[in-house]
């Protein structure tokens, strides 16, 4: 797809293309033929100009009514999908707008009764033009948004087996499946890091698992969620055939033992039907009370040590073993297809 221009960049373009025109006159033309031609063809190239580029801007987004429901909520979630058709359906009127005062200023040159008049033809053209481009400037930057959030969609893939990690912000989901799979998300020492669906793979006895990380969620009502929350709703629902709930034991990321386990009871309820699998993670900074108290509150959990290493093997055998129970028979749920 081509790069987007801003509205002041179609206008120019579109002008100085108008400007290089060249039309071939004999000497014996008079000049007001002159003019009134060299205007013409002026008026005709930018108006092709600006209306291709816009015609050609809706024409490379994709039909809306026609993506995977879950690449749509992505998209609903992140710009709205209403407010993206709507701007296509501007920018479309905008250029047959263009088209139509393109095709008065001609009637209007050919009336032109000396070359000043043309050129004020030609000049009228192009101040509609720009204020009409001008005027979809906010469009354009919504469908510049849209082909931005499309070509970042996370490539999900129907056939393989999806583990989705889900948790408090900050329990360590990304670390678990950077050190896991191919995929390198952003690890940082504060919550709220990830912000949006990272896809990644692991290659593991029975085949390729895919693992996807998902922002943060917290123990709140999905009304007040806000856009990364509702993007890891949407994965889980989605995408997940296994979901594994990452627990910060050590509450290092600033979040009680007693919220998440608010949150699992929710995800539980929500997704029931998925194999859920819930871990301990950063064991190592945990104290013997705060590991008692996860025991209490979630039972006995495999512990990890993500930064270390440390049980990442007990969560792929988990991992494997719950592909093997719930995916050997029936192929995994074709949620993209
Ligand atoms: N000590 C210790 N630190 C850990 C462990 N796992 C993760 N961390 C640290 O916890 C912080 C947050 O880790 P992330 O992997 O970014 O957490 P996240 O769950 O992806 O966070 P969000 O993207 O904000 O939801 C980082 O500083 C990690 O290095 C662990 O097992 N032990
Ligand atoms: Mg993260």
């Amino acid at each position: 797809m081509p790069t987007v221009l801003t509205a002041e960049e179609i206008i120019n373009h579109a002008f100085n293309e108008a400007t290089k025109a060249e039309v071939e006159f004999s000497d014996k033309v008079p000049t007001m033929i002159k003019a009134k031609k060299r205007e013409g063809a002026r008026i005709m190239i930018a108006e092709k100009e600006t209306t291709g580029y816009l015609e050609a801007l809706v024409k490379s987004v994709p039909t809306l009514d026609d993506i995977h429901p879950f690449y749509r909520e992505m998209l609903e979630i992140q710009l709205g999908v209403a407010k993206a058709k709507s701007a296509l359906g501007r920018i479309s009127r905008a250029a047959r707008i263009i088209h139509e005062v393109g095709k008065a200023s001609i009637r209007q040159l050919k009336g032109a009764r000396n070359p000043t008049a043309a050129a004020t033809a030609r000049r009228a053209f192009m101040g509609r033009t720009s204020s009409l481009v001008r005027g979809a400037e906010e469009d354009i930057a919504t469908i510049s948004l849209l082909r931005e959030k499309m070509k970042d969609l996370p490539a999900a893939d129907p056939s393989v087996p999806t583990i989705v990690l889900a948790g408090y912000p900050g329990v360590g989901k990304s670390t678990i499946v950077s050190k896991l799979s191919s995929a390198k998300p952003m690890v940082r020492p504060y919550p709220f890091t990830t912000q949006e669906i990272i896809i990644g793979h692991i290659k593991s006895g029975r085949g390729v698992i895919q693992v996807v990380d998902t922002p943060g969620i917290l123990d709140r009502p999905l009304a007040e969620r806000n856009k990364a929350e509702l993007l890891a709703i949407s994965a889980l629902g989605y995408l997940s055939n296994i979901i594994a709930f990452i627990v910060d034991i050590s509450e290092s990321n600033g979040f009680s033992l007693s919220s998440q386990k608010h949150l699992l009871d929710d995800v539980k309820q929500t997704f029931a039907g998925r194999d859920l699998l819930t871990f301990f993670n950063k064991a190592d900074l945990a104290t013997p009370q705060q590991l008692e108290e996860a025991e209490a509150l979630f039972g006995k959990c495999d512990r990890i040590s993500a930064t270390k290493g440390d049980g990442l093997d007990i969560f792929l055998e988990r991992l494997n073993q719950s592909v093997k129970e719930n995916l050997q028979e029936d192929p995994p749920r074709r949620t993209i297809a």
